[in-house]
């Protein structure tokens, strides 16, 4: 296999706000990452996806672009990017960019011309529409709660908005839409990046603006013309160049996310879904405080692992990301500093031996917690503060609201990179924009690098099997025991090679099934296992 085959590298994802701040403004900025480029290479990972740095007014947190060739004064510079992908490229780390094309923030130029003027062009660039009884044109509910349309009473019509109010949703029906958003990909590509996340990707084909049964997601979710326009973006733009891409797919399937990214029909590397991230949701709601159903997450990574292998198309995995709670939390226990550092281990292990591109999501590779917030003024995420205007309308107590936005929030995963034991983390001098829990005296980056037991070394390690190993990229993937109702075990075969991988997500020590033959060389393990029995939240991977 050829040595820098992409799908052979591990993706570290930064949130630069709370990546680390140069200036004591209290946010990170891209000064902080530069800083920090020494530690990503000795963490070993080959692209950093920075999430969306372009000029914003920062409603969603920069998923709300108003110019998609400038930077956020809040980050830097444009010499500031440059110089951190000239940075980064001397040390053999490539830069992924986030493009977010589904929506525009309502401060674009675009949109404002669009609504200043009902003639300009720029009108079709986005979904305006008039009802004849001046209801809302659908049902459709915005992501972030409420309908999906803004009503502009000036010239009594509505806009679509699929998340924030402040975020418009194109109108790619619009081949002019379509040209412009090619040419900011091409700047970009021009510009010196290796590799870009394409935010909400599916969603970009709105089908027919109809009333919906389920929020209106059936119309637009992978829709009619999607995977038209993806091919179509490819071929204008990254296609026949050396880019690793990677399509964020709300609420998709196995059978589109084939056709997404098998690379005969041209259209993105990779997909990310997030199936298996709703295991602790209660009738597919988010907002709501449930434990994880461990058959359901083994049976929706399998299901996608091995319908994805066989359709020869290609995942993105991962625990975490800036929108998920932390994952140790979530599947693993936070509650005493043993079972963080087990559970921690034992998650990084089963995700890295899966088949697919992992991502760490900054701070994951020391097993970053949920902040445990407990009161609503800790909060700064559009979409928790929506949620909790919505639960307290429909009469939640305080303390039930607090407790599901402990369990779900988007906050979660946003603290600030704990670097070491200094004040605030050593993220800033100054005021952090957001709290970060107390846990950073232990749980930091420094103290992590100094301790050779840490989950730090366990993340370098399994990165580093994922290099030296091609059957961790290539081989296919055997389910095995999948009744077991603590234990996670699976098979990869290349070749003549097979891997065993088995973890234990429980606290409780357990015995392995007898028929796994547990003889080979162990390439890493977490725990202890004497005779059949697994330490809890252990786990191993064995070369047989
Ligand atoms: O997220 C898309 C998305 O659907 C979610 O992960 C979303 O945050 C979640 O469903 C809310 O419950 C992407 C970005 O990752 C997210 O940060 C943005 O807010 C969103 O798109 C809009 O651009």
């Amino acid at each position: 296999m050829e040595q820098n085959d992409w799908r052979k590298s591990v993706v570290y994802q930064i949130y630069p706000k709370s990546f680390n701040d140069t200036t004591g403004s209290g946010e990170g900025d891209i000064q902080g990452i530069i800083e920090k480029l020494d530690y990503l290479q000795y963490l070993g990972v080959d692209y950093l996806w920075l999430t969306p740095v372009y000029e914003s007014p920062m409603n969603d947190n920069g998923y709300d672009i108003s110019n998609y060739y400038k930077i956020n004064e809040r980050f830097g510079t444009i010499e500031d990017l440059k110089s951190l992908i000239a940075k980064a490229h001397q040390r053999n780390l490539k830069i992924m960019m986030d493009i977010v094309i589904n929506h525009t923030s309502t401060d674009h130029e675009w949109f404002k011309k669009a609504y200043e003027d009902q003639e300009s062009p720029y009108r079709d660039y986005y979904f305006f529409r008039r009802s004849a009884d001046n209801k809302p044109p659908t049902n459709w509910e915005s992501k972030f709660g409420g309908n999906a349309w803004k009503y502009d009473p000036k010239t009594e019509s509505y806009y679509l908005h699929l998340f924030d109010v402040t975020q418009a949703d194109l109108n790619w029906d619009n081949p002019e839409v379509r040209k412009a958003l090619y040419d900011v990909i091409n700047y970009w590509i021009d510009f010196g990046v290796d590799g870009f996340r394409f935010d909400v990707i599916n969603l970009i084909s709105k089908g027919e603006f109809k009333d919906s049964q389920y929020i209106g997601k059936e119309f637009y979710t992978d829709g009619p013309r999607v995977h038209e326009y993806l091919h179509e973006m490819n071929q204008h733009t990254f296609g026949n160049r050396e880019m690793m891409t990677v399509g964020e797919m709300s609420s998709t399937t196995i059978e589109d996310c084939i056709k997404y990214s098998n690379p005969e029909r041209q259209e993105l590397s990779s997909v990310f879904n997030f199936h298996h991230l709703k295991v602790d949701y209660v009738n597919g709601e988010k907002w709501t405080n449930a434990k994880l159903n461990f058959h359901k997450l083994k049976e929706i990574l399998m299901e996608w692992q091995l319908g994805i292998y066989d359709g020869n198309g290609w995942n993105a995995i991962f625990w975490c990301n800036h929108d998920q709670p932390r994952v140790v939390s979530r599947f693993g226990d936070d509650s005493t500093p043993h079972n963080h550092q087990e559970s921690a281990k034992m998650l990084a292990t089963v995700l890295h031996m899966l088949q697919g591109t992992p991502y760490i999501y900054q701070g994951e590779e020391i097993g970053m917690t949920d902040p445990h917030f407990n009161d609503i003024n800790q909060y700064r995420d559009v979409e928790s503060l929506n949620a909790y205007d919505n639960m307290k309308e429909r009469g939640f107590e305080e303390s039930e609201i607090l407790e599901i936005l402990g369990q779900k929030s988007r906050d979660n995963s946003r603290t600030p990179v704990q670097w070491s034991n200094l004040e605030n983390a050593g993220f800033t001098t100054g005021q952090p924009w957001i709290d970060i829990p107390e846990n950073y005296r232990s749980i930091n980056v420094e103290t992590a690098i100094n301790d050779e037991n840490s989950v730090l070394h366990t993340y370098r390690k399994l990165i580093q099997l994922r290099h030296e190993h091609d059957i961790v990229t290539y081989g296919s993937i055997e389910p095995l025991h999948m009744e077991h109702d603590k234990l996670f075990i699976y098979k990869r075969h290349y070749n003549e090679e097979t891997w065993l991988i088995i973890a234990n997500f429980s606290k409780e020590s357990c015995e392995i099934p007898a028929d796994i033959n547990l003889e080979g060389e162990v390439m890493i393990t977490n725990g202890t296992i004497t005779g059949n029995q697994i330490t809890g939240f252990g786990s191993i991977v064995i070369q047989q």
